[in-house]
């Protein structure tokens, strides 16, 4: 009467809802296999976090009492996808049950589903009651809204769990305190993140990562590794972000600086995905320091709704709006992804080039640099949203699926027709250059459009505009931009248009959008 619990590489937390179900006899299985670590060509840290996390995670599970069978990468029986381990280790062990947490993609679900009807035994899956807000709680949320918005549902969700309320109404007498959070940073010295010595199951997963994933992208440096692999781990992450990082989240929470990488943000995306931490215990950290008098009310009321608004919202979307979510492009958008995504040293534009080599040396970028960043450029471009959200897949340590399909489709492309944001995230270099340094130091012109040196955001944005302007119309936030665009003459239009073309043009035939200086000094 022995039954099996799968684990899955993000369902890394001690009170999983499928750990719940197991009697002491039962059994766990925990495997890495090729078709997950490959489906798309994740960074390589991202591998080497989600099975040393694994690795570390079965361990405290046999430290604890429990039969773990865990079946690594290279062990020679491996037939490297999830639903054929499953069915190998139903032939030998003649399992009586089979019990798993829903996984977080609907890719996944899928083949699960398929792997049920196949298995000569039961398959229970349970619901994941890791997120605050259930299906069906979000269904009933949607039921009779035209237009859900994130703003109505995190209300809702302060009222249910009760943090950050007083009587029945949010401390600080405001639900949201964002218009405090855009200073551009000044020159105060921003926190180095935490560090810990790599342990030796950290050490072989690196090893093994950098000989069997070559080919994928990123940088691997073991001493440079600073993901959190534990629950231990992510706790110091945590404590550090609360008693180092908080207290001036808010106020930079949209800065972006050259050679800062992390700012005041949290570095908590990875612990929270994988299971490491739950987004209650992040929240009430976070409260506790406003309580203490140790943070502000604007940074904590900013963080606690990117946990229980922003983070449980594109989940709840996620599930709602699968499959057909994952296929839309209102806007049409198909320009393959510039070369320079992949290596940033193919661009001279030093907003992207931050930005991505952010992403490649850390598997990492905040929250501006995606979204108004690489994010807005992709979208007044018109990259091609099946590129872009593999890319946006593939390069983060963070990124599965459920989290990243809302953010990239939804927020930054508006490709699914403002299910997720009300009007497009798109902006000028004029909205990097008041939050960042970055255009100091550009070869591009900031202030400029239509010149030779201007900056490509500049002409990119009002291309776009001009491209998309009878469906914009319609929608009342985008009035005030297109009055401007309506005030501009038709040479001016033209020259923008013409100026959007050639840089096109030129990555299209280089790769790159930088002249090679033989050539620039004949222009
Ligand atoms: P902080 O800035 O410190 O924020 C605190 C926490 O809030 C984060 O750890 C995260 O859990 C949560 N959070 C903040 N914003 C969001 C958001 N928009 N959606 C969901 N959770 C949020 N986040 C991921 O976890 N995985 C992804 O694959 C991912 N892809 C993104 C793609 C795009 C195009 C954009 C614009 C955003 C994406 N985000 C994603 C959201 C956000 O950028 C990251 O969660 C954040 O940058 C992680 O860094 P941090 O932990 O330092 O976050
Ligand atoms: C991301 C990932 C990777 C790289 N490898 C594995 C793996 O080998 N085994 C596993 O169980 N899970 C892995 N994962 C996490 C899964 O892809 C994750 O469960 C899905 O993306 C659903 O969120
Ligand atoms: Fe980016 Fe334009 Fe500023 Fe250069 S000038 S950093 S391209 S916004």
């Amino acid at each position: 009467m022995t039954r099996c619990c799968l684990v899955l590489g993000d369902q890394l937390s001690d009170r999983l809802s499928s750990l719940n179900y197991l009697e002491p006899e039962d059994v766990v299985l925990m495997v890495e296999v090729w078709s997950e670590a490959s489906y798309v060509k994740h960074h390589k840290q991202k591998i080497a976090l989600v099975f040393s996390a694994m690795r570390h995670f079965a361990d405290e599970l046999q430290a604890n009492g429990r039969s773990v069978i865990y079946v690594s990468l290279t062990d020679p029986e491996n037939t490297q996808s999830l639903t054929s381990e499953v069915e190998r280790h139903q032939r030998s062990h003649r399992f009586t049950e089979w019990v798993l947490t829903e996984p977080g993609e609907w890719r996944l679900k899928e083949a699960f589903d398929e792997l049920k009807a196949a298995l000569p035994v039961p398959l229970q899956i349970v619901h994941d009651d890791r997120f605050i807000c259930s299906h069906d709680e979000f269904q009933a949320f949607l039921k009779g809204r035209k237009q859900p918005r994130m703003e109505h549902f995190y209300r809702k969700i302060r009222q249910s769990t009760g943090i950050l309320m007083e009587g029945g109404e949010p401390i600080g007498g405001q639900w949201n305190f964002d218009h405090d959070n855009r200073k551009a940073l000044d020159q105060r010295a921003t926190p180095n993140p935490p560090q810990w010595p790599l342990d030796s199951i950290t050490k072989v997963v690196i090893e093994l990562v950098n000989t069997r994933f070559t080919d994928h992208f990123g940088v691997l440096d073991g001493p440079d590794f600073r993901w959190p692999v534990n629950r231990e781990q992510a706790l110091l992450m945590l404590d550090h972000f609360i008693t180092e990082r908080l207290p001036c989240f808010g106020d930079f929470q949209d800065a972006m600086v050259l050679g800062k990488d992390t700012l005041f943000h949290s570095l908590i995306s990875t612990s929270l995905n994988l299971g490491l931490l739950s987004p209650m215990e992040v929240c009430q950290a976070a409260e506790e320091a406003y309580h203490q008098g140790h943070a502000p009310i604007n940074a904590v009321e900013g963080f606690i709704r990117q946990i229980i608004g922003w983070r449980e919202y594109v989940r709840g979307l996620y599930w709602a709006y699968m499959p057909d979510y994952q296929t839309r492009n209102s806007l049409n958008a198909s320009w393959p992804l510039p070369a320079f995504f992949w290596d940033e040293s193919k661009t001279g534009m030093v907003c992207l080039s931050e930005a991505i080599r952010n992403t490649r040396e850390n598997a990492y970028a905040h929250h501006i640099q995606r979204l108004m960043v690489t994010g807005n450029f992709a979208l007044i471009a018109g990259c091609s949203v099946t590129d872009v959200c593999e890319w946006y897949l593939s390069v983060y340590a963070d990124a599965y699926e459920w989290v990243e399909l809302p953010n990239t489709l939804g927020m930054a492309l508006f490709a699914d027709d403002g299910v997720m944001a009300s009007k497009p995230y798109c902006a000028s270099g004029k909205y990097i250059d008041r939050m960042s340094n970055y255009c100091k130091s550009c070869r591009y012109q900031v202030k400029e459009t239509e010149t030779e040196n201007a900056c490509p955001f500049n002409y990119l944005y009002w291309d776009f505009l001009m491209t998309h302007q009878e469906r914009f119309r319609s929608n009342p936030r985008m009035a005030m931009i297109l009055k401007n665009l309506d005030r501009f003459g038709e040479t001016k239009l033209a020259a923008i248009r013409s100026r959007a073309m050639a840089f096109r043009s030129r990555i299209e035939s280089t790769g790159s959008d930088v002249i090679a200086s033989s050539q620039e000094s004949l222009l």
